[in-house]
């Protein structure tokens, strides 16, 4: 095992002169880099700053060993990737500082950005999402028959989280081409190692996920660079992940303000005399490779580039301030033509109507990946993908491990590799498990760096099936509030069809719920063949006067049998059909005619979409209103399991009354 105690030993083996220089001028860049970097924090000049100073060799050596168009997704300590894949110093700078010449236009900070010109993905500030971004972009390699690795960060404090465990267990069932790059420093910001983990050394982890570990010096660019080149020239060949822990030691606070109080002196003693740059440096000047005069010309030059940098960088102006801009940012453009079918139709159940839509879906878009907890074989547990494997084989019909989040994590990085993902939630309670992905990965990343999430994740939903507080939850407005996502809600099997082909078609994350008790209850004559509907048109389902019903999902269902027992309310019956886009054109128009509305939902009250609705008509439309704004919902508890209590939590009994008093006001 390697420890603090290991001197760093570098062998020269068969290594060009050229390769030793580059990789020498590769590791001295960042430092360079870091030493003016913190100058310039002290100065005021940039906000905050990550040091990976003494952890160079690991990003150096895994950046310099990979070929070019490989993916690398790297950490905030890790910026020798980005200089060792070349990215113009100007470009980092002015990312750093919040500038338009950077990569998010500042609406993202330091290395948390990525470059499809560059192949990186960097990190969302949670860490461990990162690694399941990893296995999807591997997975699309695999997939296209590329024979490429990726290389994915994660700090030692990072294991810990619930990402390390599912992304390394998906990748080492599916067999992933990822190096999963450990940088073991002994602490995860203030907390040391023996509070954060038992195990001794991490390699010892790759053992539990059935995959192979391999252990280096972090601090030898030289055996880092080897060990990485040996890895990747293997699992390129025979696809598989390999953990490589890199035992490191950070020289200086986890960011800048924080400081260092914490670690014992003598711990920076002992690394310091393992410096992974000047080691380096005496080792070639042993060898003869590098002289004295060479280091000086290597650090004007170097030093130069950073000084033109920054003077391009200071000279850009901070990004113009625009609302439509910053808006327009959260989607990728896509221009929907609605595709109408006039072939055959049949009578399809709410179900059918869905797996013929996925079916279609698959066969127009050969990129296409659907994955999902027994959706092979077993045909999922609605029997919505059964007989697919038959028609489109394993590798694009997956069955996945119980890992929701890294499946959500590997469905961004298909669509970053040039695929499409569907992503099935066995039932839509069980998101819970990947909302960081959802919510800050594929709804955020086209804002912060113009990479769209082409991911649609299916949201089997709803009560009034009896199966208590976890098989039965609405929880649309959850994404509802987030912008970035884009959400259907069909009621009627000829719109799920629809607009399910739609979210296919659209580039970005559309969250699609599906009614549970809608699935077999409700049929319709559906078109059989390809066919789409537009997000953000509403639909009027039955027209009156009298007042306004604004719903969705199995709401409709209940409104249509409320109008039927109240034949003598005239009302206008509005079917969202998405939630985001919303049509509030359609809202705004009715009420405005019926001067009275009632918004119904199956989702609990409080925080329900219902309260933004009525927000929107009170503002836009308060001086047509006769009559209060009303609201009927779920109660403000779980759902119960027993069918009577579960009767008296949906609003249906309460709405019966409810549209009478607001019929009579
Ligand atoms: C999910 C999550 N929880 C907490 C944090 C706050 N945080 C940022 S870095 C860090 C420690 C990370 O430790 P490690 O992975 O070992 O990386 P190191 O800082 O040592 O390089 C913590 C707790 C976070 N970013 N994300």
């Amino acid at each position: 095992m390697i420890t603090a105690e290991t001197p760093v030993r570098y062998e020269r083996k068969k290594h060009k002169d050229e390769t030793l220089l580059t990789l020498y001028r590769n590791i001295l860049k960042p430092r360079l880099i870091e030493e003016k970097m913190l100058i310039l924090l002290r100065q005021g000049r940039i906000a905050k700053w990550f040091s990976g100073i003494g952890q160079e060799a690991i990003s150096v050596g895994v950046a310099s060993a990979f070929e070019a168009d490989e993916y690398i997704l790297p950490m905030h300590r890790n910026l020798g990737v980005f200089t060792t894949r070349k990215i113009p110093l100007n470009r980092l700078f002015s990312q750093f500082t919040g500038k338009p010449g950077g990569f998010t236009n500042g609406r993202d900070r330091s290395f948390h950005f990525g470059t499809q010109e560059y192949k990186i993905v960097g990190m969302i500030s949670h860490l461990g999402p990162q690694l399941g971004v990893a296995d999807g972009i591997a997975l699309a390699n695999k997939l296209k028959k590329e024979k490429k690795a990726v290389a994915v960060f994660s700090g030692d404090g990072g294991t810990s989280e619930g990402d390390f465990h599912e992304s390394l267990n998906v990748a080492a069932v599916w067999d992933l081409p990822v190096i999963f790059v450990i940088e073991n420093n002994g602490y995860g910001l203030s907390t040391p190692s023996n509070e954060q983990f038992r195990c001794k050394q991490f390699i010892d982890k790759a053992i539990g996920y059935g995959i192979e570990g391999v252990q280096v010096d972090g601090n030898n660019v030289l055996k880092v660079y080897e060990a990485v080149k040996k890895i990747a020239e293997d699992i390129r060949e025979k696809p598989r992940p390999v953990l490589l822990e890199c035992i490191t030691f950070r020289m200086r606070g986890h960011e800048e303000a924080s400081g260092t109080k914490y670690i014992p002196k003598e711990l920076f003693d002992v690394w310091g005399k393992k410096d992974p740059v000047t080691n380096f440096e005496n080792f070639l000047l042993e060898e003869g490779v590098l002289t004295e005069d060479l280091i000086e010309n290597t650090r004007v030059e170097i030093k130069k580039e950073i000084e033109t940098g920054l003077e391009i960088t200071f000279a850009e102006k901070m990004p113009e301030v625009d609302t439509e801009k910053e808006l327009h940012a959260m989607y990728k453009p896509f221009s929907f033509r609605e595709t109408v079918s006039y072939g055959p139709r049949s009578q399809k159940r709410f179900i059918d109507a869905i797996s013929d839509g996925l079916k279609l879906a698959m066969r127009k878009h050969n990129n296409l990946v659907l994955m999902g907890q027994d959706i092979a074989e077993y045909g999922g547990v609605f029997k919505i993908t059964e007989g697919f494997v038959e028609e489109f084989g394993k590798e694009r019909v997956r069955n996945t491990p119980l890992c929701e989040s890294a499946i959500l994590g590997t469905g961004f990085g298909l669509s970053i590799n040039g695929m499409k993902a569907m992503v099935e939630m066995q039932f839509a309670d069980f998101v819970s498990e990947g909302m960081t992905q959802i919510v800050n990965n594929l709804a955020k990343s086209h804002y912060r760096w113009g990479q769209h999430a082409d991911v649609v994740v299916r949201m089997p939903t709803g009560a009034a099936v009896a199966a208590g507080p976890f098989h039965s939850q609405s929880n649309e407005a959850w994404f509802f509030k987030t912008p970035g996502l884009k959400i259907a809600y069909p009621a009627f099997p000829a719109d799920a069809k629809g607009l399910l082909l739609t979210a296919f078609e659209d580039p970005n994350p559309v969250m699609f719920f599906e009614h549970k008790a809608l699935y077999r209850s409700v049929t319709e004559e559906v078109p059989d063949e390809y066919y789409t509907l537009p997000f953000g048109k509403a639909r009027l389902v039955k027209e009156g006067s009298d007042l306004t019903i604004v719903t969705y999902g199995l709401g409709v269902h209940w409104a249509l049998e409320i109008l039927q027992e109240h034949p003598e309310i005239s009302a206008d019956l509005i079917d969202l059909r998405t939630l985001a886009p919303l049509d509030t054109e359609t809202i705004f128009s009715s009420v405005k005619k019926t001067g009275k509305v009632i918004i119904l939902h199956e989702d609990t009250l409080t925080g329900g979409i219902g309260g933004e609705i009525a927000a929107l008509v009170t503002e836009n439309c308060f001086e047509f209103l006769d009559a209060p704004v009303m609201r009927e919902a779920s109660l403000n508890t779980p759902v119960p399991m027993n069918s009577d209590l579960e009767l008296n939590f949906l609003p249906l009994k309460r709405f019966k009354e409810k549209i009478c008093t607001l019929h009579q006001y």
